[in-house]
Order: structure tokens, then C-alpha cells, then sequence
């Protein structure tokens, strides 16, 4: 309860920043993308990691203004890189299934894209397996729309949920991101790395690009990249920084 009012406090205040983690192509050796990861910076508690008060966002509903906000100040940022020549990749955004599920979601995309003026390809949005799964004829005609506008969207997360397999040549995606729990141990050749290399040939069948998260060693670059899987994105190459350290490494 007290985190939900703080919560509340927080959303009127400036306390919340958004992190950005780059996504790199290993054969061009360029970074093609960022994911804007939320932080909650409070005034007594120090940096509040996600995994901590999205839940709590989810259940109050907070989740919808907060996670309107992200959306505006991810596009902006980007559109601000694009238009400087900084960089002209894609942004990725997180979309939780409570916002994702608002009747006007697709209008708040289209508007924020309006307002910022960041063209449509410039903008990812990230959505679990499991949540798209939860009402997938809804969801799907949702994915539709925001599909036509032009707007990329991939799978987060991807092998964790329960399987949806027979449906993802059904889902209109681009992107499939193999969950880091498949990753982490893709050199030992056990059944992650089974898991892994699956993956990533279903989504090329599929013709859906890969990323595979939570790269953190060499050896799994090796590895991936040995197995047609180029993008990616971890503490091998980077963490989640904010966008002045991003800048930084985007030189
Ligand atoms: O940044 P970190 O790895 O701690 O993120 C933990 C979790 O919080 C991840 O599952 C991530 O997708 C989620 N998350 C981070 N930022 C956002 C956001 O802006 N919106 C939503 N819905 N989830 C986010
Ligand atoms: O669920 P999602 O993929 O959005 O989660 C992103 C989270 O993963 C962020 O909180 C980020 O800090 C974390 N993350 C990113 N790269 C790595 C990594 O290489 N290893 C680990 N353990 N976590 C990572
Ligand atoms: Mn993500
Ligand atoms: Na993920």
C-alpha cells in the first residue's frame, strides 16, 4: 500500500528514468537498436528496479499512465537521436498486458508517434508470449492495426511462456528475443542450448528476426553467431545506461 501511494507521488514528480540497453549486430559490429528499460530514482530508497514496482503498476492500474509516459518519452528520445544523426535505429518499448489492453492503446501509439514525429519503423514494442496469449483473437487484430501503421513488434521473453509455438506464424511480429535463461548456458551444450538453437531456427523458417538477450560471455557470441544468430543484446555489450552514457557510447 505505501508503495502504491509512493507510486502514485512518483508518477506526478520527475522520479522516474528510463535506462536504455543497446542491441547490437555482430557481423556489421554496429549497435541497431535500444530497449528504454524503466527506473524508479526515489528521494530515501535509491534506485527502484522494475521488478519491483511494475507488478505493483500492473495491479493498481498505474501501469496505464505510467507506461504512457515511457512510450512518449522513448519515441522522443529517439526522434531527438534520429533528427541530430546521433543514431537512427530502432527504440524497443515494454508494453505489459494491462496497458497493451486498453481499448484506445492503438489511438495513444498513433498519437505519440504524431506528437514526436518519430516515423512508425523507428518504434519496437515488446510484448510477452504469455501475455499476447491471454486473449489471442483480440490481441492479434490489436497487433493488426498497429502492424499497419507501421509500427515493428516482437515477442519478449520468448520460450518462457506456456508454448505458443502453433500459433507464432499466426502472430504478425517481426522479432522474436529468446528469453536469457536459454542463453546463459547456450556453451554447455546442454538442453538451453537445444532450446536456443530451436528457437532460432523457427523464427527464421518463420521469417521473424532473432535477438537473443542476457549475452554476458564471448563464448556465447560465439555460439549464437555460429548459429545464424547476430543480434543481440546483454552485459557483454552493454547495460542498461542512462541516455547521457548512451550518447557517450553511441561515439
Ligand atoms: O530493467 P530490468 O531488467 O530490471 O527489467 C525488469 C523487468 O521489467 C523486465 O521484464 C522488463 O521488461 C520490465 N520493464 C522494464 N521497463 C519497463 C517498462 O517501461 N514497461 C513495462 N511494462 N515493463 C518494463
Ligand atoms: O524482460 P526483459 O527482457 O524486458 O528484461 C530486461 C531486463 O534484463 C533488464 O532489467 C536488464 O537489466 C536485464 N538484462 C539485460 N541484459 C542482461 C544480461 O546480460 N544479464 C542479465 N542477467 N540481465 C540482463
Ligand atoms: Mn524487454
Ligand atoms: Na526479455
Amino acid at each position: 500500500l505505501l508503495l502504491e501511494t509512493e507510486l502514485r507521488g512518483a508518477i506526478d514528480s520527475e522520479q522516474f528514468v528510463l535506462y536504455f540497453q543497446p542491441l547490437y549486430n555482430v557481423v556489421s559490429g554496429r549497435m541497431i537498436a535500444v530497449e528504454a528499460l524503466l527506473r524508479w530514482q526515489h528521494p530515501t530508497l535509491g534506485l527502484i528496479p522494475p521488478g519491483e514496482f511494475i507488478p505493483v503498476a500492473e495491479e493498481t492500474g498505474l501501469i496505464v499512465p505510467l507506461g504512457r509516459r515511457v512510450l512518449w518519452e522513448a519515441a522522443a528520445e529517439m526522434e531527438g537521436w534520429r533528427r541530430s544523426g546521433a543514431f537512427s535505429g530502432e527504440v524497443h518499448v515494454n508494453i505489459s498486458l494491462r496497458q497493451f489492453e486498453q481499448p484506445d492503446f492503438v489511438d495513444q501509439v498513433r498519437a505519440v508517434l504524431e506528437e514526436t514525429g518519430l516515423p512508425p519503423s523507428h518504434l519496437v514494442l515488446e510484448l510477452t508470449e504469455t501475455a499476447i496469449m491471454q486473449n489471442v483473437e483480440e490481441n492479434v487484430a490489436r497487433l493488426r492495426m498497429l502492424k499497419g501503421m507501421g509500427v515493428k513488434l516482437a515477442i519478449d521473453d520468448f520460450g518462457t511462456g506456456y508454448s505458443s509455438l502453433s500459433y507464432l506464424h499466426r502472430l504478425p511480429v517481426d522479432t522474436v528475443k529468446i528469453d536469457r535463461s536459454f542463453v546463459s548456458a547456450v556453451h554447455a551444450a546442454g538442453d538451453d542450448a537445444v532450446i536456443a538453437t530451436a528457437i532460432i531456427h523457427l523464427a527464421h523458417a518463420l521469417g521473424l528476426n532473432v535477438v537473443a538477450e542476457g549475452v554476458e560471455t564471448a563464448a556465447q557470441v560465439e555460439f549464437l553467431s555460429s548459429n545464424a544468430c547476430y543480434d543481440m543484446q546483454g552485459f557483454y555489450f552493454g547495460r542498461p545506461m542512462p541516455k547521457e552514457e548512451l550518447m557517450k557510447a553511441m561515439k
